[in-house]
């Protein structure tokens, strides 16, 4: 198989490569669901639907047909099973998802699999096949798991980023909202979606987020969240990179069995967003939260965080990757607030017309990120806590946000007098794209700007080769 990457002449008439498809056959995936490796010329399709054999029509033919017809029949698909068996009830069900599933995988490259043409699009990259019955698919899907893969995956280089934290911290309304106000949030910081909108509106629709309707349920603790892939254009450097996000279920976060599965969702990424609950910090609530449970000691996740990262990866005392810890739910902290600092700017957005120019707000999250911490800081197990994570994590900051900016409402089922929560005033968010824009800045796709030099960016941390030429050649 390794030959493909340098293929001979016969090869590249034989599948339809072309020297422009090529320069992308070392781009190294990384499939966002088993972490399997491949790359875009060994990766697999489903046939397309016109060419599967259903298992009626195969029955009704006559051996020698049948002997042609096998390697289209209908069939299970065993790879793809065994991966969805470790996440019960999380498999995708949609009508569409299920079809596809019975379509066999087709190996373009190994020897007694079933042949085709690679078919890129305009710019060479490999995204779909032509089997030799000319039928045209293009559902890529991984080698190892046989998931569909998101649409280009594998072009630009892919960040994984991880959404952790305890049960109810807040993770799915945040990133929930998130997308919702990706759009803007991007344009704000000098990009531009360019892929993956339906993935965001389908996250959104499952966790709809408006005034008089139900809020998301919590994610059952053995649920699987289908990862969302977006594509993204920095403006000014053109460079494209393509986002994993994983909501991962706050019971996965902190129990050790959990994290044998749900571990390498968290192991495998490149920035984390730890929610923390200020329910986990009593003391900042001003005792006006009646919580029913005790919530769970804030050291717990990281302990957790630090078992996957430092202990699992034999990292001697720290890890660098990138975690933004950020305090969820900040409209609660209003009364604690009120008696203290009534000026915070937790409570106010960023306003990006004060910066000259695109990029990573700097005075914003110097500000916010020290305010965090000193606010944590206050007790004895807040402090533990920051010192905990600084332990643990060399690149991480403190942010505060709220996704809602309205306090939820607590119902109960009629038929069976479980509790829900709705909100009765239009929701409104308050600095809930700073941790996501940390992580770009972290990550080196993102250039800090500072308000009071709108001329002059500062650099990045991790300044790409690219970027630089583009500066110096100013
Ligand atoms: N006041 C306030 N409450 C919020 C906010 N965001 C979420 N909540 C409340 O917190 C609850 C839990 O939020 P989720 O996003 O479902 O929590 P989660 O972290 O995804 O929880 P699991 O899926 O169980 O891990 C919501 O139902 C709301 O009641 C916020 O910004 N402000
Ligand atoms: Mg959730
Ligand atoms: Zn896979």
């Amino acid at each position: 198989m390794e030959s493909i990457f340098n293929p001979t002449e016969e090869m590249k008439r034989k599948f339809n490569i072309t020297d422009e498809m090529l320069k992308y056959a070392d781009n190294a995936c990384l499939c966002p669901y088993c972490f399997g490796v491949f790359k875009p010329f060994t990766v697999t399709f489903r046939i397309a639907p016109e060419s599967v054999c259903g298992a009626m029509r195969y029955e009704t033919l006559m051996s020698e047909e049948k002997a042609t017809a096998e390697p289209y029949r209908e069939r299970r698909d065993t790879q793809y099973e065994e991966f969805w068996k470790r996440f019960p009830g999380s498999e995708p069900s949609d009508e569409e998802s299920r079809a596809m599933v019975k379509r066999p995988v087709m190996h373009m490259l190994l020897p007694g699999h079933l042949r085709g043409q690679f078919v890129s699009d305009n710019e060479g990259f490999p995204i779909g096949m032509v089997d030799e019955k000319g039928n045209r698919s293009d559902a890529r899907v991984c080698p190892h798991c046989h998931n569909r893969l998101p649409l280009n995956f594998g072009k630009y280089p892919v960040k994984y980023i991880a959404l952790v934290g305890i049960t109810s911290s807040g993770k799915t309304v945040y990133l929930s909202q998130l997308f919702k106000n990706l759009y803007m949030n991007l344009n704000d910081i000098g990009y531009i979606q360019v892929d993956g909108i339906d993935e965001v509106e389908e996250f959104c629709r499952a966790n709809l987020i408006r005034k008089g309707k139900k809020l998301p349920a919590g994610n059952a603790p053995d649920k699987l969240t289908l990862p969302v892939a977006v594509t993204i254009q920095n403006k000014e450097t053109r460079e494209i990179h393509t986002l994993i996000f994983y909501d991962i279920a706050g019971e996965n976060c902190v129990n050790s069995e959990q994290m044998k599965k749900y571990g390498p969702f968290i192991v495998n990424s490149d920035g984390i967003i730890m929610i923390v609950d200020p329910s986990q910090f009593p003391e900042l609530l001003d005792g006006q939260e009646e919580s029913e449970e005790e919530a769970a000691y804030p050291g717990k996740v990281i302990q957790a965080m630090y078992r996957a990262f430092v202990a699992a990866k034999s990292i001697k005392g720290q890890s660098d990757v990138p975690m933004a810890v950020a305090l969820s739910k900040s409209d609660l902290l209003r009364p604690y607030f009120a008696n203290r600092n009534r000026n915070s700017n937790i409570f106010r957005n960023i306003n990006y017309k004060e910066y000259g120019r695109k990029g990573f707000p700097y005075n914003d999250y110097l500000n916010i990120t020290m305010e965090t911490r000193m606010l944590l800081e206050q007790e004895r197990s807040g402090k533990a806590f920051v010192d905990a994570v600084k332990n643990g994590f060399g690149k991480s900051d403190f942010f505060a946000f709220s996704a809602l900016n309205v306090k939820p409402v607590a119902k109960k089922e009629e038929e069976n007098g479980s509790v829900y929560y709705i909100i009765e005033e239009d929701p409104e968010v308050l600095r809930i794209e700073e941790p996501f824009n940390w992580i770009l800045y972290q990550l080196g796709m993102l250039e800090k700007v500072d308000k009071n030099k709108p001329e002059e960016a500062l650099d990045r941390p991790k300044g790409r080769g690219l970027f630089r030429l583009l500066k110096n050649s100013k």
